[in-house]
């Protein structure tokens, strides 16, 4: 009898294992390469994150890179790092704004592409440790989470402007580049992600800047190996590689290019379910801190959340802190007021998976277990005609947040529901249709008149 178990326990954990989707990720280079499964599943199952843009630019509350040789004369944005003294960084509290937002994980600019990191770093000098603060911004941050379980991620960036042996410069730097030797920095690079991976343990590395000819596709599929070799469940975006189109985050072969998943920016990625993707997106208009940015309404902030889970996506919202080390009141009050909205609406939101309805401009739907979240966006409608999938019997429904009374009526292609009254949240309002079968099968419903 022992026996007879333990053989259908292994064709059981063989049967599920293989029919976890499988996404190639190493690229053309590395065919036999698969995104980790369990890894994506709990990336998937966060849903949302905190990004962070920091560095010695806060000093000067212009954009982190970018304004280097515009609105920064480059020698003296280069001399940022002998003023940087962040004396109010409080790793713990920043995580705390993390987890009291609902995010479940947290990607910061290790390096961008000035070049400046913000960890002890042997292979440079351009680093926190030069800077008057002179502590491991990483070891306090990545230790944080650890203690309050958010997950730590990394940013890093192909494109260093500082560094003699990257290939290029950029538009503001009208210096030469020096003989440089890309292979030289390709070394660098990933001499420091080791770094990174031994000492921070991040579970993700969000790469960008890899847009300039001199790093080429070989190096992305090489570099992607290269960490996975290092930690087999890590993950890795798209932007390792060549693949990206523009800003769309969109990869142009998935199996050519290596990536784990998509990363389009500054909106919302179009309804996908069969491959992982992720929205980045600002709090503000800048990645990185300005004086009196503006800051998005809370009703946009949660609707952008909404509209990425509804499509398939996660979406990781960025902050820019102050150069003293603070994230402004402002931008915490409002990630604590979508952490609020969250507490009550968790359940459509963290371990779903987008669909069965695409998202309109009205709704977007989220499904787990046996259960269908309508994300209502619109407190007018209150009456819905949808079509629903054959065979799937609705046994309940009821709002959420448990305010308002709900009547259906079922037939055999489509369900009229009717919400008794206006809807309560000005935000939006979670209305779970429970069935008596799991949710996740059932086939994406495309045209529908909400
Ligand atoms: O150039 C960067 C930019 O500064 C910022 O880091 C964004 C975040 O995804 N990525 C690049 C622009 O696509």
């Amino acid at each position: 009898m022992k026996l007879i178990l333990m053989v259908v326990f292994v064709i059981q954990f063989i049967f599920c294992y293989t029919m976890q989707a499988q996404h190639p990720s190493g690229g053309e280079a590395y065919p036999e390469l698969i995104t980790h499964p369990e890894a994506l599943k709990g990336f998937q199952d966060m849903r949302f994150g905190m990004f962070i843009h920091w560095g010695p630019v806060a000093l000067r509350g212009t954009e982190i890179g970018w304004s280097r040789g515009k609105e920064v004369p480059i020698k003296e944005y280069d001399n940022l790092y002998k003023e940087f003294n962040p004396v109010l960084f409080n790793a713990e509290e920043w995580v705390k704004t993390a987890k009291d937002a609902g995010m479940k994980y947290l990607v910061i600019t290790t390096k961008h592409h000035d070049g400046f990191c913000l960890w002890d770093s042997k292979y440079t000098e351009y680093d926190i440790m030069s800077t008057p603060y002179k502590k491991d911004i990483l070891k306090e941050l990545s230790e944080a989470c650890k203690k309050q379980g958010i997950i730590f991620c990394a940013y890093y960036s192909i494109a260093d402007w500082s560094h003699p042996h990257y290939a290029t410069r950029y538009g503001g730097d009208k210096r030469a580049v020096e003989e440089s030797d890309m292979s030289i920095y390709y070394q660098y690079m990933k001499n420091q992600l080791k770094e990174l991976i031994d000492n921070y343990d991040p579970a993700l590395i969000w790469f960008d800047g890899g847009w300039e000819d001199a790093y080429t596709h070989k190096m992305g599929m090489d570099l992607y190996a290269y960490l996975r070799a290092l930690k087999p469940s890590i993950l890795i975006n798209n932007r390792v590689d060549k693949g990206l189109e523009g800003m769309t985050g969109k990869t142009k072969s998935r199996k050519k290019f290596a990536g784990d998943y998509e990363t389009p920016e500054q909106r919302v990625g179009a309804f996908d379910i069969e491959y992982p993707w992720e929205t980045c997106m600002t709090i503000c208009k800048q990645w990185a801190w300005k004086p009196n940015d503006k800051m998005k309404p809370l009703k946009e902030c949660i609707h952008t959340l909404l509209k990425a889970t509804g499509g398939g996506g996660n979406f990781l919202f960025n902050v820019g802190p102050m150069a003293d080390g603070r994230i402004e009141q402002r931008q915490i009050d409002r990630l604590k007021e979508m952490g609020d909205w969250l507490k009550v609406n968790e359940e459509a939101v963290y371990g779903t998976r987008g669909g069965p309805y695409k998202p309109t401009d009205y709704m977007v739907s989220t499904r787990k277990e046996n259960k269908i979240y309508i994300h209502l966006l619109e407190k007018s409608k209150t009456n819905l005609k949808l079509p629903f999938p054959k065979g799937v019997k609705i046994k309940k429904a009821y709002l959420l947040d448990g305010t308002l009374s709900v009547s259906f009526n079922q037939n055999k292609e489509a369900v009229d529901i009717n919400i008794n009254g206006l809807l309560p949240d000005n935000i939006a309002t979670v209305l779970v249709l429970e069935t008596n079968k799991p949710t996740n099968n059932i086939k994406v419903i495309e045209r529908f008149n909400y």
